[in-house]
């Protein structure tokens, strides 16, 4: 009898990207392809994806993988190269002590990865040099969490977005940023059209699509507005002073701040750039919603006054009992996958392991789990003053694991310049090429998503398994795996000889238990260390027996050593550097739709470079106007640490004075990618977060002669070969690759230059049209030993004087290579091009504008005829928007 075709199974396993935490589930074709979709069992999603969930299995390819190890360029073996790392750390410990060695990590690593991180560096090493990029990400909150509760816990859970009757998000794009929590808050929405919903952020973005309140607050003045909103409820006598005097200690002192700090209500309107009816009607809304729920993020966080940002926010809610309450809780949302797992093992500089701090118990508690004697005593360095010691050549050894300095950190040039200058660098990456890793002295490949396997924790405390499913690329291992084999060589056997991701989770775990009689901590798993690993289901710790906790702090008992949480006495300060004459503007910057951090992964996926193919610079009109510049047109963008040029996007969402950059482009993929080259390395004092969201700059006018479109069937190395180019940007498509090209040279130069150096670089055949009187030159070549029918490379140059031709020339972009390599030959595109707003089911602004023409009227109608909007929603607020944009009466609901 035939045997039956075994299916492919469905491995569930968690979305690596946001703190959302969505689960998936991922199947492996007989093809070897892999099809990704939610997981309706998983607490999070109910099955629901946004588009970079959506889009995963596109950057499962093996296309710009590390799949070899490298010592100073030249491939080594694993054995060679572990050996390596291991006696270089050896060398500089023995040579420098232990404090001249560091470790970079990362929210994106894993559990495990991070725990054995930890334990190595603090424990064996010893020294707490192990900073990570939630430094930049989560410390502020990390540190106003142990200054109110004693602890760093999220007392909320995402059954509050249900049970909430007000939600306020104060500094999240959360349409964005996680939108599956969005779309849980518009679905709560709709099941209670009571739910009261208000942003407080800067900018007009998606997320106030379903807001009814939205305050533009004037940046960085959050505890101004909270420390006057605390004034409110006293005067409204809305504090719960039963609560306040039961399970609190601090309020009279903070609230002495809030008067003292509080000018009257149209003075305070006025400084946070307010009307005082919004600023008021926001006031009262607090006051009189119970179910308040406060979800805050980055515009809180990345502030010179991140921590004190979120204690304003604390302190009224403590001030009004509403803390771990049903619907009632401040909510630090997590950006990472794992940001809250890394806090949990204590993989920052400025804790010692598994929410224990450097106290003498502490100390002896984890010296003696660990069994060792070298147990770090006091603070590391936090990740900007750690760059700063390998600037000064204090720091001789550092190994970066899982994020991109270069790219992400601030001043970025000089973290630059500092890597290069380091004896030894050594990156664990998965792919090969990237800011930080050409700094890098020793590279080892590590298992990417799909083929590592561990656990991450969500922001509501859930923790969750990530499963790998393929096998890994080359020699690639699993990052704890690399760590132990070092430490290991180090001289560290004994406490390394894990056997698998399985046996490390044991161990931490079994950590969070130990000794609770004798130092209790809130963050108790240790009954998962008998748990089947393999079997895992999400749960949120604590956990005792088989139960999880939700909420945390629900009786008012705080892990403060007096068991009250305390208020904070707080003034507003102004940013670390404010706005002058010469750099009168202030930039913000953060994050796109569909783009993750430096596009490593979803730079991959073509679908999701659509959205957004340019790093554009938001500017309101009236900037725009006042400086002579035409929206569209290339700008220059310059602060105290140095200047860029980027395409100037005029919108209203932006407040005069206010501009917004995103992150994700790097020096890989363009001339004006690494925007924290302008962020100076301003930090928080308490939690030592650098201040990412308000740089004074000037923009102006920059003069250039021409620019091109280039498609090309392979990657090109752009800086490299066409160093005349003064701005480019590149962007990956569905079979190639388009850049954009600008410079000051005249159009026939430029041509000149361009056409040799390709030709220098690549050459053979070509097919030339140039038309000198119109200053436009079009260009064509196929690659050596390409069959000779192949069209590989099209260019055009045409002189810059027209906005028109310049955005249209952007615009080709939106193009299949096929048709825009004949585009930019016949001078013309066949049909128009057109951003993409849907990524899910690639429709474009144009397909939508056909639709409504169409007779399409509603957001659902839209959906009907063209899908957009049916994928996983984040686009709904950009599809109203080119609905409200038609000269069609149209309804705006969905
Ligand atoms: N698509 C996408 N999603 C992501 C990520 C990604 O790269 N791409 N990254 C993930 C990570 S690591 C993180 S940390 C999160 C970040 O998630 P968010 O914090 O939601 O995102 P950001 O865009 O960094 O900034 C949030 C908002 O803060 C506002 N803001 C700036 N200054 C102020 C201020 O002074 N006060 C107030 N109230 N608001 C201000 C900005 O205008 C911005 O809209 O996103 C996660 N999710
Ligand atoms: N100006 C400005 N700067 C910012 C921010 C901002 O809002 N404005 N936001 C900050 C925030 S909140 C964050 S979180 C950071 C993020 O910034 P980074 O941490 O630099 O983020 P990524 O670009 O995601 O870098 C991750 C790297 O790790 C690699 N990687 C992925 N998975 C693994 C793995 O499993 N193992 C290993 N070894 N490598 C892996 C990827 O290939 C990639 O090269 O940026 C910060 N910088
Ligand atoms: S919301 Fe976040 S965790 Fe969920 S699918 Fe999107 S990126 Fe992944
Ligand atoms: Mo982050």
């Amino acid at each position: 009898m035939q045997k039956l075709k075994q299916l492919p199974k469905w491995v569930k396993t968690t979305c690596p990207y946001c703190g959302t935490g969505c689960g998936v589930e991922a199947q492996v074709n007989q093809d070897n392809s892999v099809t990704i979709r939610g997981d309706e069992s998983h607490p999070t999603n109910l099955g629901n994806l946004c588009s970079k969930g959506l889009m995963l299995a596109d950057t499962l390819v093996p296309e710009g993988r590390l799949t070899e190890c490298y010592i100073r360029g030249q491939v080594q073996s694993m054995e060679t190269t572990l050996s390596y790392v291991a006696s270089s750390f050896n060398k500089v410990i023995a040579e420098h002590g232990p404090d001249a060695v560091a470790f970079y990590v990362s929210g994106q690593l894993l559990t495990e990865d991070y725990y054995v991180a930890n334990k190595l560096m603090k424990g064996f090493i010893g020294s707490s040099n192990i900073d990570s990029n939630s430094r930049l990400c989560m410390s502020s909150a990390v540190v106003a969490h142990k200054r109110a509760f004693g602890e760093d816990a999220v007392p909320a859970c995402y059954a509050d977005i249900e049970a909430a009757e007000h939600i306020c998000l104060v500094g999240s794009n959360l349409a964005w940023c996680h939108p599956i929590l969005f779309r849980r808050i518009q679905q709560a929405k709709i099941a209670n059209p009571n739910l009261k919903i208000t942003v407080i952020d800067p900018r007009r973005t998606d997320t106030c699509d379903i807001t009814d309140l939205h305050l533009a607050i004037r940046p960085g003045t959050d505890v101004a507005l909270y420390n006057g909103l605390l004034e409110f409820l006293d005067q409204e006598n809305a504090c719960d002073l039963a609560y306040i005097a039961a399970h609190t200690e601090g309020f009279e002192a903070a609230l002495k701040s809030a008067y003292q700090s509080t000018p009257s209500w149209v003075e305070l309107a006025e400084f946070c750039n307010l009307e005082l009816d919004t600023m008021l009607a926001f006031f009262r809304r607090f006051t009189d919603i119970d179910k308040t729920l406060t979800l805050f993020s980055q515009g809180v966080n990345q502030s010179s006054s991140g921590t004190n940002k979120v204690n304003a926010i604390i302190n009224c809610h403590l001030a009004t009992g509403r803390v771990g309450k049903p619907g009632a809780s401040p909510f630090s949302v997590t950006g990472q996958p794992n940001a809250m797992g890394g806090r949990e093992v204590g993989g920052l500089a400025t804790m010692l392991a598994a929410h224990m701090d450097f106290t003498p118990e502490s100390h002896a508690l984890v010296s003696e789990f660990w069994q060792t004697d070298k147990l770090a005593t006091h603070n590391g360095a936090k990740a900007i003053d750690m760059f700063d010691l390998v600037h000064q050549g204090k720091i001789k050894a550092i190994w970066i694991m899982g994020t991109n300095p270069v790219v992400s950190l601030p001043d970025s040039d000089k973290i630059q310049q500092a890597l290069l200058n380091c004896p030894l660098v050594v990156v664990s990456d998965c792919i090969a090429k990237s800011d930080t890793i050409a700094c890098a002295d020793v590279l080892l490949p590590a298992q990417g998503w799909g083929e590592k396997t561990g656990t991450v924790t969500n922001s509501e405390r859930c923790i969750s398994r990530q499963r790998g499913f393929l096998p890994s690329v080359g020699e690639a291992k699993a990052d704890w795996w690399l760590i132990a084999e070092v430490a290991k060589r180090m001289g560290f056997g004994k406490a390394f000889s894990f056997d698998s991701e399985a046996d490390v989770f044991a161990e931490y775990a079994r950590m969070t238990g130990f000794k609770q009689d004798s130092l209790p901590r809130g963050l108790d798993i240790a009954v998962l260390a008998e748990q089947d690993y393999q079997l895992h289901q999400p749960m949120q710790w604590p956990i005792h027996g088989d139960k999880s906790q939700a909420r945390l702090f629900t009786d008012g008992q705080f892990s403060t050593p007096s068991g009250k949480a305390n208020f904070i006495p707080l003034y507003h300060k102004s940013a670390a550097s404010e706005v002058c004459q010469d750099y009168p503007m202030i930039l913000n910057t953060g994050r796109n739709r569909d783009q993750w951090h430096s596009m490593s992964r979803t730079g991959l996926a073509t679908k999701l470079n659509g959205h957004m193919p340019e790093p554009l610079l938001s500017i309101n009109p009236q900037d725009l106007s006042e400086r002579g510049i035409v929206d569209g047109s290339l700008v220059a963008v310059e602060s105290v640490q140095g200047q860029l040029l980027v395409r100037a996007h005029a919108t209203v969402s932006q407040n005069p004075g206010e501009l917004f950059l995103p992150i994700h482009w790097s020096r890989q993929n363009a001339s004006a990618g690494a925007i924290s080259s302008l962020v100076a390395a301003h930090t928080d004092p308490l939690s030592g977060q650098p201040e990412n969201k308000y740089t004074p700059v000037k923009v102006s006018v920059w003069s250039h002669s021409s620019r091109a479109a280039l498609w090309s069937q392979r990657r090109l190395q752009v800086a490299k070969i066409l160093p005349m180019v003064d701005y480019w940007v590149e962007r990956r498509l569905e079979q190639g690759f388009f850049y954009y090209l600008a410079c000051v040279a005249e159009p026939a130069t430029f041509f000149q230059q361009l056409k040799l150096a390709l030709h220098n670089s690549y050459m053979t055949k070509q097919v030339d049209y140039e038309n000198a009187a119109e200053q436009k030159y079009r260009f064509a070549m196929s690659f050596q030993g390409d069959s000779k029918d192949s069209l590989d490379i099209s260019l055009m140059v045409t002189p810059a004087n027209d906005v028109d031709d310049d955005s249209w020339l952007a615009s080709l972009t939106m193009l299949t290579p096929e048709v825009g390599l004949r585009a930019t030959l016949k001078g013309e595109a066949e049909t128009p091009p057109s951003r993409m707003i849907c990524a899910c089911h690639q429709v474009t602004e144009y397909d939508i504008i056909q639709a409504v023409e169409a007779g399409a009227d509603t957001v659902a109608a839209v959906g009907g005829c063209s899908k957009a909007g049916t994928g996983c929603g984040s686009c709904i607020p950009e599809i109203k928007r080119v609905m409200a944009s038609c000269d069609i009466a149209i309804t705006l609901v969905s």
